[in-house]
């Protein structure tokens, strides 16, 4: 039992602290973690530690011990907030979600895969075959992720530089029938290309054009950005994953090609001769046209040229600049892997789809959502993907104030009792102020852009100063002169519902634009290999036809974001939030600055003072019963009253807490946790006494 544990694992649920402060809340979390205990609860919320071991809690027996239980009757754990997002599903066919976020490398998508693999212990008791395959598609589907969309990071050695929000689809029996996967790719930049040369046959190697050591390639020898397809096993692992989700070995071959074309990419030089540009290195231009299935010509004109449509209708080459044809050639780079990951993904979808499903037949199709997404980031230097993700965060606070309160909110209407309204700062002015058409951040930098000629960031800034300057979440340079944290032409800072953030606008501009030539679109959509050709659509059309300018980057994330949030808008959401205890992956050490900095990004207290604001525990008549009738003379052994409720209403007037309580139509509310507390600590009082007195029965002593 959750309250069994004992007090020296300190407190189980954060609701029960004596005062809700940062240092009770870090107190309690630390010596849980040091004693091993890596899950707390806030009401139905679990926090994580990351342990940084491995630890012996997701057996089958562990799995055993939740299946079906109640949240509260074991110790937290993943595996509680699982079975309850499940039960939700089955017994009542509401759609749920659980929400994992937290910082990079604390735990998130490791949280996800134990909850993955919680629904997949527990489901299909009869082990019917359709199913097992579904729920094997689904399992693999996350190793072949995890091995294009990791990247190995100085936070994180296999840090998911996307978020992933996966529906696993139930039948009305509850088993998994299918699914589907949305992934939110944020930095382009991280190749999985890996060490090929350490896992691939030496034909097929020579098949690639790869002889060169892995450090001879500009994209591995980075360090940041090397990969995790790095060892044989595992290598081996997402081959046969890629196999039993179904990729034919044509298409392995062309992700092989694809990734080759990217190293090779990676290692073209270009120099200026007598005002031209000019390809050094002709082998690698063929090595490359021949692995993307396109003509020589063409690759090298793409690379060193672009075509242009200018104002009547005529269509020109102009020739690159020497850094045009670099910025080209490395936005074909990533936008070559960016388009393999979406295609992988799509592919793993049409895989995984529910199909031949019929409602009238087979019942409800029901789902349960698991998202594991970045959390709130702030570094030394933030800059356009600390400023998506966390915009995406604020978009996240708003939907769990707003969902968190609704169901407090009908849970008590449910239950006849009084709605007592609570205060809480509401983000909604944070998110207009970088989502609002016309006035917001985005649209500003869209403006920027798409201005022809050139503007600079700084610019952008001014643009942004003019509009956003008397905003009370925004700050730019005009209103702090003095302020010497702010570099005068270089920052702007947002007042996030998390704590302030500043933002450097260098590099803005470029990240935010769509910087891929339409050259290499329509060169990649004439390709001869017909699945690199399936990720290029945009390819087809001709240069007089392109008139409307592609996306940008953060208008494409903040649409993703508006169309996931309403996904989850519509589904009853359980929640896990993710803290990791120091910076160098030490089962030993909890930082107390890190943590603390988690905790107030994640929004822990507010969570514990939302949850504690109406009332802290409920529970329905029969189980409070079940659990508190020894302490009290009128129900123990057994109660004579008439109804369960009766009997409950006994032990709260025996202990005096009539004014602490509310009576709903099924469960006792209780408003404060002391009263649970004090309680609990009575039964445990109890507990030996009662053994002492069922020994002595046994015995027949008595
Ligand atoms: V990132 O945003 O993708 O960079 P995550 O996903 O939050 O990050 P991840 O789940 O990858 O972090 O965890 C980082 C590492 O911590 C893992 O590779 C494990 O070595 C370690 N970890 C995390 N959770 C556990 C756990 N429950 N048990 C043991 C763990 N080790
Ligand atoms: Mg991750």
């Amino acid at each position: 039992m959750a309250e069994l544990e004992g007090l020296h694992f300190g407190k189980s649920d954060f609701v029960l602290l004596d005062e809700v402060t940062m240092e009770q809340f870090l107190e309690n979390l630390k010596l849980r973690f040091e004693e091993g205990r890596i899950y707390t609860f806030i009401g139905e919320v679990v926090v994580s530690v990351n342990p940084y071991r491995q630890m012996d809690i997701y057996g089958n027996d562990v799995i055993e011990a939740y299946r079906g239980r109640e949240l509260y009757e074991n110790p937290p754990h993943l595996y509680a907030v699982a079975d309850a997002a499940y039960k939700a599903m089955k017994r009542r066919a509401k759609d749920t979600c659980i929400v994992i976020s937290g910082e990079s490398g604390a735990g998130k998508t490791e949280a996800s895969k134990y909850i993955m693999q919680y629904i997949a212990a527990i489901t299909n008791p009869s082990q019917r075959q359709e199913v097992e395959s579904v729920k094997s598609v689904l399992l693999k589907s996350n190793c072949v992720l995890e091995a294009f969309g990791n990247a190995k990071t100085n936070r994180n050695d296999n840090s998911s530089r996307f978020g992933k929000y996966m529906d696993i689809n139930f039948n009305f029996n509850g088993d998994p029938t299918g699914g589907h996967i949305n992934n939110y790719l944020l930095e382009k930049s991280c190749y999985a290309v890996g060490d090929l040369k350490g896992v691939c046959s030496e034909d097929l190697l020579k098949s690639l054009h790869l002889n060169k050591d892995p450090t001879d390639y500009t994209y591995t020898s980075q360090g940041a950005v090397a990969m995790t397809v790095d060892d044989r096993s595992h290598h081996r692992a997402v081959m046969s994953a890629l196999k039993v989700i179904g990729f034919s070995q044509e298409e392995i071959n062309s992700i092989y090609k694809i990734l080759a074309t990217i190293l090779h990419l990676g290692n073209l030089k270009f120099e200026n001769e007598a005002e031209n540009v000019q390809l050094v290195g002709g082998d690698l231009v063929m090595h490359i046209s021949e692995l993307t299935g396109t003509e020589v010509e063409s690759m090298r004109k793409a690379l060193l040229y672009r075509t242009v449509a200018t104002g009547g209708g005529e269509v020109i080459e102009k020739g690159h600049s020497e850094q045009e044809a670099s910025y080209g050639r490395e936005a074909l780079a990533k936008a070559l892997y960016e388009r393999l990951f979406g295609w992988i993904v799509g592919r793993i979808n049409s895989v995984i789809e529910v199909k031949n499903y019929n409602p009238a037949l087979h019942g409800k199709n029901t789902v349960i959502g698991v998202l594991d997404i970045y959390g709130f980031e702030i570094f030394d230097n933030n800059s356009f993907e600390q400023f998506c993700i966390n915009y995406c965060n604020e978009k996240l606070q708003q939907l769990f104030i707003e969902l968190i309160l609704r169901q407090e909110q009908d849970e008590y209407q449910r239950e006849g009792i009084t709605w007592q309204h609570i205060e809480y700062f509401n983000n909604q002015i944070i998110v207009d102020l970088v989502e609002q058409p016309h006035k917001g951040i985005i649209s500003i930098l869209d403006d920027a852009c798409l201005t022809v000629g050139k503007v600079t960031d700084s610019a952008c800034l001014d643009s942004m100063n003019d509009k956003l300057g008397h905003h009370p979440h925004f700050t730019s340079r005009k209103l702090t002169p003095t302020d010497k944290t702010m570099e005068f032409n270089r920052h702007f800072r947002i007042r996030h519902y998390a704590g302030d953030v500043m933002y450097s606008v260098e590099g803005f501009l470029d990240k935010n634009k769509d910087p891929l030539f339409q050259d290499f679109k329509r060169l990649m959509f004439n390709s001869s290999d017909p699945i690199l050709k399936e990720m290029w659509p945009d390819g087809k059309l001709s240069i007089t036809e392109v008139t409307k300018r592609p996306l940008t980057a953060a208008t494409l994330f903040k649409n993703s974001i508006i169309a996931l949030v309403d996904k989850l808008a519509c589904k009853e959401p359980y929640y896990v939030r993710c803290v990791k205890p120091n910076e160098v992956k030490s089962p030993m050490l909890f930082d107390d600055a890190r943590c603390q900095h988690q905790v107030a990004y994640l929004g822990l207290l507010e969570n514990v003072h939302v949850r504690r604001a109406g009332f802290a525990y409920r529970q329905p008549y029969d189980r409070f019963l079940q659990r508190y009738k020894m302490t009290c003379e009128y129900t123990w052994p057994n109660h004579l009253m008439g109804s369960d409720r009766e009997a409950v209403e006994a032990i709260v007037l025996q202990h005096n807490f009539e004014g602490d309580v509310a009576y709903g139509h099924t469960k006792l509310f209780v408003r404060t946790p002391r009263t649970l507390f004090t309680l609990e600590q009575e039964r445990t009082a109890l507990i030996p006494i009662l053994v002492l007195f069922l020994q002595k029965v046994w015995r027949g002593a008595l």
